[in-house]
């Protein structure tokens, strides 16, 4: 094949967010002539959408690690979502770009096919048959943001660990996005059949270059199988009294879903939903939660219109690119936050992986302290993180955290870099046969509730609930986040307008936007949301007080003192978005009397969430009365 050079311009807004780039109908950005018959509509927008892509594919592979790229092994796959193979075949692009770079070898899962946290255990794990390793990786996805013609597309880029890559990278490739006159493209290299299994050779300028269409999940399970006891969670599956469903919400965790919960742990097939990985999942939302994850929630009796007689004892969801999870039990929802610390809490005597104990675990700023209560107990080193799995990456490199998590249905451990839907359902499913060894055959077995009642019953519960307001206006967004960063300057101001909304909320003890250091490589990220954190003033006596900074816990130097915080705001705008602006609302209340950790929590909530609204001026900014989601 040739190498072709092709002219081109910088477009703006090529900038990644908190995991990746995502465009809303990439065929319609910036197209001056789609007012043309058809096939020039088609055509123009092919080349729009590949210089589109194409700017943040070279500018990923003429990265500041260029020289790497020659003789590379780059691996290009993703949840299958359109445009990856229909219309513009990023894919193919994609693959076509590599070649003329002078990269040595494509590495594509079947159908172009593969789960984020899958591709994560590739670059780690895959071994060619010359001893060849890949060095960075091209996820075609937009994840849990819905997929199709008119909706979103996306493309993550991770590196050499097998993780996102950190903001010091994705700085560099957005510059190189905003100066970019070339790129290069090997037109003429024939397409590859990327649904066939095999290798194909080509003859380049530069020698040989190959495309490897491998199984997608023979990597991943390999992987899991190696982590998890799946003997003993094959007999839990075994067991009459145990039912599992499983939805993937026709992402690509369908690709793995038969071959782990069928094929090697014996589920039944009906027990699987919507695992037919699709272009437009179907139409939906692929984003696990209660409001998206419609069909799960019905089945498990969660949906109250809806109720069901026996619903199964187990269920889960995961998102578009299968890294996020929701597990449920029979008619009960886990947290996010609450289910990362129980795996932690459990994760020693239930996972073969950890058996020798954890390294450390850490979280996201505004995922609930759950996690840094198991933390003080079981003395395991604790970090609080920005949003976005990027920043968990480089402690696990250094060895010093294996359990982590998000409030936003991302789960996952030092296995991978990234967070992993499957994994976590792999994870409860063994602390669920752990409970129930020797219990099988037994009267009842002990159920996700159970489990989760047991933990708050243990450490106390953390009442956590998110707001999200989609497509809000960004310049009203900007300035909702602006008041609520100016409020912070008169702590006392804020004590005042709180006591005239609910007279019985605890004064605001700190109030700042949340920064974080790297503690591995010294590196700043500011601006990572604001924050309101309460004390409870019935408790500030003799309680022993943690206090959520990890810098303040390196000063410390293990010895936990400082201080619980038993009720925390946080606001955010989101960076996964791409229409408008999106607020999250994160709120959060610890209780630790046993007799007050069984409420409902929007109820317990409430006071908070009033607080939350009206400090902020929610509706006399955004113009909405209620959130989009709730989770
Ligand atoms: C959201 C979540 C964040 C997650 C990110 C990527 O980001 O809040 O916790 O890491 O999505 O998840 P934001 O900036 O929109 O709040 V995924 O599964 O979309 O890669
Ligand atoms: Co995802």
């Amino acid at each position: 094949f040739k190498v072709s050079r092709v002219e081109t311009n910088p477009i703006e807004g090529q900038k990644p967010g908190t995991s990746g780039l995502r465009k809303k109908d990439p065929g319609s950005c910036n197209v001056s002539n789609d007012i043309f018959h058809e096939p020039m509509d088609l055509v123009g927008k092919s080349v729009q959408a590949t210089s589109l892509f194409g700017k943040f594919c070279s500018s990923n592979i003429q990265r500041p690690s260029a020289d790497k790229v020659k003789g590379a092994t780059i691996v290009v796959s993703g949840d299958g979502r359109y445009y990856s193979k229909t219309l513009f075949r990023v894919t193919i692009i994609i693959i076509k770009m590599a070649a003329a770079n002078g990269v040595r070898r494509v590495w594509v899962g079947q159908n172009g096919l593969l789960s984020t946290p899958a591709v994560s255990a590739v670059i780690r794990e895959r071994v060619g048959a010359d001893g060849s390793k890949a060095s960075g990786a091209f996820i075609l996805t937009a994840s849990h943001n819905p997929g199709g013609p008119h909706e979103d597309f996306g493309i993550k880029y991770n590196m050499e660990n097998g993780g996102p890559a950190p903001e010091g990278i994705t700085d560099k490739i957005y510059d190189n996005t905003k100066t970019i006159k070339e790129y290069f493209i090997g037109e003429d290299l024939p397409d590859v059949d990327i649904s066939i299994v095999g290798l194909t050779s080509f003859g380049g300028p530069e020698g040989h270059f190959d495309v490897d269409v491998f199984d997608a999940a023979d990597d991943y399970v390999k992987l899991m199988k190696s982590i998890f006891d799946f003997e003993s969670i094959k007999k839990l599956l075994a067991s009459p009294k145990f039912t599992f469903c499983y939805d993937a919400l026709h992402g690509v965790a369908g690709a793995y879903a038969n071959r782990i919960f069928v094929e090697e742990l014996g589920a039944q097939e009906s027990s699987l939903i919507n695992c037919t990985p699709k272009e437009d999942f179907g139409g939906g939302h692929p984003d696990p939660n209660l409001t998206y994850a419609k069909e799960l929630v019905i089945r498990m009796g969660l949906n109250k219109s809806k109720p069901q007689d026996n619903p199964p004892e187990f269920g889960a969801a995961a998102d578009g690119d299968a890294d996020r999870n929701m597990v449920l039990g029979k008619r009960f929802f886990v947290t996010p936050s609450d289910s990362v610390a129980i795996i932690a809490a459990n994760a020693v005597q239930a996972i073969p992986y950890f058996s020798d104990g954890l390294k450390g675990v850490a979280r996201s700023m505004p995922t609930s302290a759950a996690l840094d209560v198991v933390a003080k107990h079981l003395k395991l080193k604790f970090f609080e993180v920005p949003t976005g799995w990027k920043f968990f990456g480089n402690l696990m490199d250094a060895g010093m955290c294996s359990v982590c998590g998000e409030e936003s249905f991302g789960t996952g451990s030092d296995h991978i870099r990234e967070k992993d839907g499957i994994w976590a359902v792999l994870a409860w499913l063994s602390i669920l046969a752990f409970k129930n060894k020797g219990n099988l055959g037994g009267e009842k077995l002990v159920t996700v509730e159970d489990i989760v009642r047991q933990h708050w019953a243990t450490f106390g519960r953390h009442y956590y609930t998110r707001y999200d307001y989609e497509n809000v206006d960004a310049g009203a967004a900007k300035e909702l986040m602006a008041h609520l960063i100016k409020l912070q300057s008169d702590i006392s101001g804020v004590n005042k307008i709180i006591k005239g909304i609910h007279s019985d909320v605890s004064d605001v003890v700190q109030a700042d936007e949340f920064e974080y250091k790297d503690p591995v490589d010294g590196s700043i990220s500011k601006h990572q949301g604001i924050r309101y954190l309460f004390a409870d003033g019935s408790r500030l006596f003799g309680d022993v007080y943690l206090f959520f900074h990890s810098h303040l816990m390196d000063l410390c130097g293990g010895l936990l003192l400082l201080l619980f915080v038993h009720l925390c705001l946080g606001f955010r705008l989101s960076g996964t978005g791409s229409e408008g602006a999106t607020i999250r609302l994160y709120i959060e209340q610890y209780e630790k009397e046993s007799s007050k950790i069984g409420r409902e929590s929007q109820d317990a909530l409430a006071p908070l969430v009033e607080v939350a609204l009206k400090l902020s001026k929610m509706t006399e900014f955004t113009g909405r009365s209620a959130p989009t989601v709730i989770t």
